[in-house]
């Protein structure tokens, strides 16, 4: 039995839509960062860098951080979520990679200095902002091109780019003007393990 330790944000939407789409059994723990929850001695044991999600899978006894390697995880447990194709799962896997190492970080930062930071520095918002648009173009290209980031199929990488979508939207950080991409989000939105996933553990704030 998978446990999935993990709160209502981007990171762990990602786990929780994944699961959803799989239909694998999973027990969810909601940890709470608002409390502080993600700092505690037994979540450490199980994060050291004290962020969710994290999953722990009692038949194999593996215990996992980072949210890219929870997708794999979930997706080569369960056969789904990844391309048969060799050059497709590639694609998902590099696309999952940008978004893990850029996207995320970037709209991480975004976040922060726009919404939760006391002093607002324009600065740092101008910034996080161009380096979100530069993000939006790249993802827009590619849903120019294809229908899903790896291909022909849907796969971890949507999942992924959802997470943060999704939180662009609650955020107000627009995506409107970039079509492909916009089409893309409200076509990933309609699925019901995605709507699902998002309500878990508990519904996201605002709009
Ligand atoms: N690279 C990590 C990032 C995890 C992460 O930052 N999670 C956030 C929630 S979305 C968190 O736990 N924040 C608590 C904190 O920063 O103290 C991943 O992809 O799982």
């Amino acid at each position: 039995m998978i446990e999935l330790y993990s709160d209502s944000s981007p990171n762990g939407f990602k786990a929780t839509i994944a699961l959803e789409e799989t239909g694998l059994n999973y027990t969810l723990h909601h940890i709470k960062i608002d409390q502080g929850e993600h700092r505690k001695a037994d979540f450490l044991k199980l994060n050291p860098h004290g962020r969710i999600p994290v999953i722990t899978d009692s038949a194999t006894g593996i215990t996992l951080f980072e949210s890219a390697a929870i997708l794999l995880y979930i997706a080569e447990k369960s056969g789904q979520l990844l391309p048969q194709s060799f050059a497709e799962r590639w694609q998902a896997l590099q696309w999952l990679q940008f978004l893990s190492s850029s996207m995320g970080p970037i709209f991480g930062q975004r976040v922060h200095f726009e919404i939760f930071a006391e002093t607002k520095l324009p600065q740092a918002i101008s910034r996080y902002q161009k380096l979100s648009n530069d993000i939006y173009a790249v993802l827009d290209q590619r849903l120019n091109e294809t229908p899903w980031f790896a291909g022909a199929e849907y796969s971890v990488a949507d999942i992924a780019a959802f997470g943060w979508t999704h939180i662009a939207r609650i955020c107000g950080f627009s995506f409107d003007n970039y079509t492909h991409l916009n089409n893309w989000h409200q076509k990933v939105a309609t699925r019901p393990a995605v709507q699902r996933g998002i309500t878990l553990p508990e519904p996201a704030t605002g709009p």
